[in-house]
C-alpha cells in the first residue's frame, strides 16, 4: 500500500482493530482514524486522528481530497437494533457516507473503498443452513435494508464507473478490544463480561437460537486479504458471504462453564429476537474461499478461551 488510507468509523469495535492492524501493517502515519467523537481514543493514539461527521458531505470530501488519500474504510453504520429503534437515522446514515464514498472514487479521487456489509440482508424467506452466496434476499429490518442497498450500489458503481468497491457480509464478531454497540449478536460480547463480572448473564437471544459470529482476529484478516487481492480475482462486487462459526447461547455457555464452572444464564428474549429469527444460522462461504482464498482460524473453544483471557471489565466503566 503506498497512499495514505483513512478509517472512517475509528472507534467502533470493528473499527479500533482495524485501525491498528493496518498501522502495524503499513506504519502509524499512513492510516488516519476519524470517527464523530471529539477527541482519540487512547488505544488509537499512535497515529493520526481526525473528527469528521460522516454525513458531513462537504467536510470529508475536503478532507480526502487535500489530503490525498487513497483508500477508505467507511464503517461508520446504526447496527440492527439500534436502527429498529431509530429507522430514519439509520437509513440516512447507513446510505447518505457510502454514496460520498463511492462518488469521490468515481471522480477518481480514491483507488479503493471497504464497505462493510452483513449477514443481515437475508431475511425469513432466505434458506437458513449454509446460506449461499446467491440466495433470495428479503431483509425485514431496516439495518437489512440499508445493507442490502448498499450492496446493490456498490455493484453499479463498479459495473458502471469501475469504482473498486469490496465489501463482506459479516456475521456477528466477537471481540475484547473495543465492546460492540447495538446488534443482535452482542450478546455473544456481553456474556464474556458478564460471565467474569457477575458469574451470570440474562441472555436477550433464546437458547436455542444459531447465529453465524467470528472472532475479530480473523475478521480484520479476511478483510485486509480482500482488500490486498488481485482485483481481477474478484467475481463479487455486491458483498462476500462469510461465514464463521454457529452456535446457539446455550452452547456458548456450555463451553464457558468449562472454565467457569458456576456460570450460569437466564433467557429473557426481546425485541433482538425477532431480528434473529430473520438471519440465517450458517453461512456458505466457499465463493470467497475460491476467489481469494479465505480461511478462518478460530473455532469456538479457541475464541471462548482467547475472549475469557483477555475480556477487561474496566472497558465497561469507561464506556
Ligand atoms: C448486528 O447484530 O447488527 C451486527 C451484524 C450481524 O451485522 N453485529
Amino acid at each position: 500500500m503506498s497512499g495514505k488510507t483513512i478509517v472512517i468509523g475509528a472507534c467502533g469495535q470493528i473499527g479500533t482493530e482495524l485501525v491498528l492492524e493496518l498501522r502495524r501493517r503499513n506504519g502509524d502515519e499512513q492510516i488516519i482514524a476519524s470517527d464523530i467523537r471529539e477527541t482519540c481514543p487512547v488505544t488509537l493514539e499512535n497515529g493520526p486522528y481526525i473528527k469528521l461527521d460522516v454525513l458531513d458531505r462537504e467536510s470529508v470530501r475536503n478532507y480526502i481530497i487535500d489530503n490525498d488519500i487513497e483508500q477508505v474504510y467507511l464503517l461508520a453504520a446504526l447496527l440492527s437494533a439500534t436502527a429498529e429503534k431509530h429507522p430514519e437515522f439509520g437509513w440516512k446514515l447507513n446510505m447518505e457516507g457510502l454514496f460520498t464514498i463511492l462518488d469521490l472514487a468515481k471522480e477518481g479521487h480514491l483507488k479503493k473503498i471497504f464497505w462493510p456489509s452483513s449477514i443481515a440482508v437475508f431475511g425469513p424467506s432466505t434458506p437458513k443452513n449454509n446460506t449461499p452466496q446467491v440466495t433470495v434476499m428479503e431483509p425485514t429490518t431496516v439495518y437489512g435494508i440499508s445493507k442490502l442497498s448498499g450492496e446493490r450500489w456498490c455493484e453499479y458503481y463498479f459495473k458502471q464507473y469501475g469504482v473498486d468497491v469490496r465489501s463482506l457480509r459479516y456475521p456477528g464478531l466477537i471481540s475484547f478490544g473495543s465492546l460492540p454497540g447495538g446488534g443482535t449478536t452482542d450478546y455473544a460480547v456481553d456474556i464474556f463480561y458478564q460471565a467474569k463480572l457477575k458469574g451470570e448473564y440474562e441472555c436477550f437471544i433464546s437458547e436455542e437460537t444459531y447465529l453465524p459470529m467470528m472472532y475479530m482476529e480473523d475478521a480484520i484478516r479476511a478483510t485486509i486479504e480482500l482488500m490486498e487481492a488481485p482485483a481481477d480475482n474478484l467475481t463479487i462486487r455486491s458483498s462476500y458471504n462469510l461465514g464463521g462459526i454457529s452456535f446457539t447461547p446455550k452452547e456458548l455457555t456450555k463451553i464457558i462453564q468449562k472454565t467457569i464452572s458456576d456460570f450460569s444464564i437466564s433467557y429473557k428474549p426481546d425485541f433482538r429476537q425477532k431480528i434473529a429469527d430473520t438471519w440465517p444460522e450458517s453461512i456458505d462461504d466457499s465463493v470467497a474461499k475460491r476467489d481469494w482464498n479465505w480461511k478462518e482460524s478460530y473455532r469456538l473453544e479457541e475464541l471462548v478461551d482467547v475472549m475469557l483471557k483477555n475480556v477487561n471489565i474496566s472497558l465497561l466503566e469507561s464506556e
